[in-house]
């Protein structure tokens, strides 16, 4: 299957992995809305691609992205951006249902650290700075960074990282729990390619309906979302990865998965 070509994005496809590199280095990979249309189309073309299960998301060595591209938003009116709507790819982020992998090294601000939060697992570089600097610029967050952010790292950080408008560092995020692992600078994408190609080796529907439950516990309380897990989990029986998985290890042999 064939993938959107970008300005802005590098695309490559291998292992099962669909890897998009953020490339627009001469202003930090700062996200213009050709960009993120880009991005998301791309995403969405993966998610439907059998032979992909698995997508990475990387930007460059000074920046994953130093948020979205203040230049193009200065002069908007709340009208324009009431009308326009540039955002609304943004929110197609989070009907992705194939697990992405965000690898950051350098600075991933405002609308990059809200990138960064919309994928399901974060591996940083030592070089990493998570931040939300948009108070600095007159307004805040806009793309879940006061909501993942908050969800992530508790009140207290957030509410200190979203109204001083001051980066945290990579060790920082990982004891907050912002990310999932640190890893030096030149290792990061082996490493988060590795993490990737395990991702895309699991059994697709279960990965697919296992990410849904868990961004579930987000939004419902604990009830509900004890149920909405016990159904999935039925669910999972009709699938022939279920019975592939059981009986390969009943026989002692590495299961293959169908994604059926
Ligand atoms: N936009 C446009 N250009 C940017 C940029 C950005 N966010 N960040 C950096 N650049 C450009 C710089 O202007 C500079 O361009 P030239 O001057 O060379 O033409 C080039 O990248 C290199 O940057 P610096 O010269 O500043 O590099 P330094 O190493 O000195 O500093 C820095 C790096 C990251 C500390 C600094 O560039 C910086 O503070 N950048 C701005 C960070 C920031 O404020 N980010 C938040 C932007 S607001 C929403 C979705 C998303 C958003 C909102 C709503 N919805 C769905 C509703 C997101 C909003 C934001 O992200």
């Amino acid at each position: 299957m064939a993938h959107l070509e970008s300005d802005f994005l590098k695309v490559s496809n291998e292992k099962g992995v669909g890897w998009i590199r953020l490339h627009r280095p001469e202003v930090l990979n700062a996200l213009n809305r050709q960009m993120v249309a880009d991005l998301v189309g791309l995403l969405e073309s993966f998610d439907r691609d059998e032979n992909i299960r698995a997508i990475l998301l990387t930007g460059g060595p000074k920046a994953f992205a130093a948020g979205a591209d203040i230049g193009e938003m200065a002069q908007a009116t709340s009208v324009e951006m009431l009308h326009l709507d540039p955002f609304a790819d943004w929110d197609r982020i989070r009907h992705i249902s194939k697990p992405i992998v965000a690898a950051v090294s350098g600075y991933a601000l405002g609308g990059g650290c809200e990138l960064a939060m919309a994928c399901d697992l974060i591996l940083a570089s030592e070089s990493a700075k998570f931040g939300q600097p948009e108070i600095n610029i007159g307004v805040m967050p806009g793309a879940g960074g006061t909501q993942r952010l908050t969800r992530a790292v508790g009140k207290a950080r957030a509410m200190e990282m979203v109204l001083t408008g001051k980066p945290i560092t990579a060790q920082e995020a990982l004891q907050a729990g912002l990310v999932n692992r640190v890893i030096p600078v030149e290792k990061l994408e082996e490493e988060a390619m590795k993490l990737a190609e395990e991702l895309a080796s699991k059994p697709p529907v279960a990965l697919r309906l296992a990410k849904q439950a868990v961004l579930k516990a987000a939004e419902v309380g604990l009830e509900e979302g004890l149920d909405y897990e016990q159904k999935l989990f039925y669910f999972l029986f009709s699938t022939e990865d279920q019975k592939e998985g059981m009986q390969a290890f009943s026989e002692k042999r590495r299961p293959l998965f169908r994604g059926r």
